[in-house]
C-alpha cells in the first residue's frame, strides 16, 4: 500500500477535493429575484451581525430597524468594521468573504467606498460554488408561505444544485388549522411538487412536547415520513425571542430536552433523525444517543456554536464516539456569499483535528492511504441525499 504522508495542509487539501453537499441554508436559487440575497448590504443586514451591533451600540432597535436596509448596513459597518476591531466569529466571516474577493485596503473605507469596492469586484455564482466546491444547497422551502413556495412553479433555476427541504415551523408556530386529512393531502402535494430531501422543523425548548406529541405528528407527519421515507431533521435548543425587538437576532438558547429526543428516535425508529442542537450541554449526550440508535444522525454546528474552539472540541468527541457516522457541517447561509466564509473556515478546523486524529492513528502504528481519508471525508461532507 502506497504511504500517505500526513500533514496539516495534505488533509485540507483532500477536504478540498470533496465535493461539499450543504444539508441546511436558507438560500434560494439565483434568479429567484425575490428571495435570493447577495451583495454587501445584505451581508451586513445578517441577524448575526445586527444583534452584535444594537447590543454593543445600544442603539435603539425600534428606530434603527425603521432604516433603510442600506443605512442600516452602514450603521453595522461604522460601528463594527470601522470604530471597533471586526474580531467576532460573523465579523470576521464578512472580512473573510472581503479578502475571498481581492478586495484590498479596505479598513478604513468609509461604507461608500467599500460598497463601491465590493460592487466592482464582479464575480460568477456557479465560480463562487466551483472555488469551494459545494455541489448540492438544501435549501428551506416553507409550503405554508405562498409566495415563497411560488419558487416551485418556475422551471428554470438551477435544480441539480438547489434542492428542496420542507420546513413544517409555521404548522405549529401559526398554529394552523387543518383536518387531518387534509394536512396529509396538502403535505403529499407539496411533497410532489418540490421533491424534498426531508422534512425539518425547529423546536423551542417549551413547545417540543406539543410538536411531537400533537396529532398532526402522530397521525398524518410520522406516517407520511414512513411513507415515502423522508427523513426529519429537527433543529433543536432555540428559545424564540428572547428580544424580539431584535427581530430574527433576537433568538437566544433555549431547553436541552435530550430526553423527549431520545423517546422519539426510540419510539420511531423506521424514520430517521437529523439532529443538530443549539446548546454545548446537549452535545456530549446526543453524541451518545447516537450511538444508540442508526436513525439518529447528528449534522453541524449550529448558529452560536460555530466557533472553532467549540467545534474543535465536540468535533473529537464525535470522531471519538462515533467514527465517521454524522454529516460534518451545514452552512445555514442566508446572504450567498457567506458560503465563502461558512465553509472556508469550516475546512480549515476540519484539517486540524483530522490532523491530529489521522497522526494518532498513526502512531499506534496504523498506515493511512490517500484514498481511505477521501473515502472518510465523503461520509462527513457528501452524505448521499437519497440515503439520510
Ligand atoms: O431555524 C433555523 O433554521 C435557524 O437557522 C434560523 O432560525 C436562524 O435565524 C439562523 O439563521 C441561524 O443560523
Ligand atoms: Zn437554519
Amino acid at each position: 500500500m502506497k504511504k500517505y504522508n500526513i500533514t496539516k495542509n495534505s488533509i485540507l487539501k483532500l477536504i478540498n477535493e470533496v465535493k461539499i453537499t450543504d444539508i441546511h441554508t436558507h438560500l434560494f436559487p439565483w434568479n429567484d429575484k425575490r428571495y435570493f440575497l447577495s451583495g454587501l448590504n445584505e451581508l451586513l443586514n445578517y441577524h448575526y451581525l445586527t444583534a452584535e451591533f444594537l447590543s454593543s451600540s445600544g442603539t435603539n432597535p425600534k428606530i434603527f430597524f425603521k432604516f433603510s436596509k442600506s443605512k442600516r448596513a452602514e450603521l453595522v459597518w461604522n460601528f463594527l468594521f470601522i470604530n471597533r476591531t471586526p474580531i467576532s466569529e460573523a465579523s470576521r466571516g464578512v472580512v473573510k468573504i472581503i479578502n475571498f474577493l481581492n478586495i484590498k485596503n479596505y479598513e478604513k473605507s468609509n461604507y461608500s467606498e467599500i460598497l463601491k469596492k465590493y460592487n466592482s469586484k464582479q464575480y460568477d455564482k456557479k465560480k463562487i460554488l466551483n472555488k469551494l466546491n459545494i455541489s448540492k444547497v438544501v435549501m428551506t422551502n416553507n409550503p405554508f408561505d405562498k409566495d415563497e413556495w411560488d419558487l416551485f412553479k418556475r422551471k428554470n433555476w438551477e435544480k441539480k444544485i438547489f434542492k428542496s427541504s420542507i420546513r413544517l415551523d409555521d404548522l405549529f408556530k401559526k398554529k394552523l388549522k387543518y383536518k387531518k386529512r387534509n394536512l396529509a393531502l396538502f403535505l403529499e402535494n407539496s411533497i410532489k411538487i418540490s421533491n424534498p430531501i426531508y422534512f425539518a422543523i425547529s423546536v423551542d425548548g417549551k413547545n417540543i412536547k406539543k410538536i411531537f406529541y400533537s396529532t398532526y405528528m402522530k397521525d398524518v407527519i410520522f406516517p407520511l415520513l414512513k411513507k415515502k421515507k423522508l427523513p426529519l431533521m429537527i433543529l433543536m435548543g432555540v428559545k424564540r425571542g428572547v428580544n424580539k425587538n431584535y427581530k430574527d437576532g433576537g433568538d437566544g438558547i433555549g431547553d436541552e430536552n435530550c430526553e423527549i429526543l431520545e423517546n422519539i428516535i426510540q419510539k420511531n425508529q423506521n424514520i430517521n433523525f437529523l439532529v443538530t442542537h443549539l446548546s454545548d450541554l446537549s452535545q456530549y449526550k446526543l453524541i451518545v444517543l447516537s450511538r444508540k440508535f442508526p436513525n439518529l444522525k447528528l449534522f453541524g454546528f449550529w448558529w452560536y456554536l460555530n466557533q472553532k474552539e467549540i467545534i474543535k472540541n465536540i468535533l473529537h468527541q464525535k470522531i471519538n464516539l462515533l467514527g465517521f457516522n454524522f454529516i460534518a457541517q451545514h452552512s445555514d447561509a442566508r446572504v450567498y456569499e457567506q458560503l465563502i466564509y461558512k465553509w472556508i473556515s469550516f475546512k480549515e478546523i476540519l484539517s486540524e483535528v483530522l490532523f491530529e486524529k489521522y497522526l494518532s492513528l498513526k502512531k499506534i502504528g496504523y498506515n493511512l492511504s490517500r484514498q481511505q481519508i477521501k473515502n472518510d471525508l465523503e461520509k462527513i461532507l457528501n452524505p448521499n441525499l437519497k440515503n439520510l
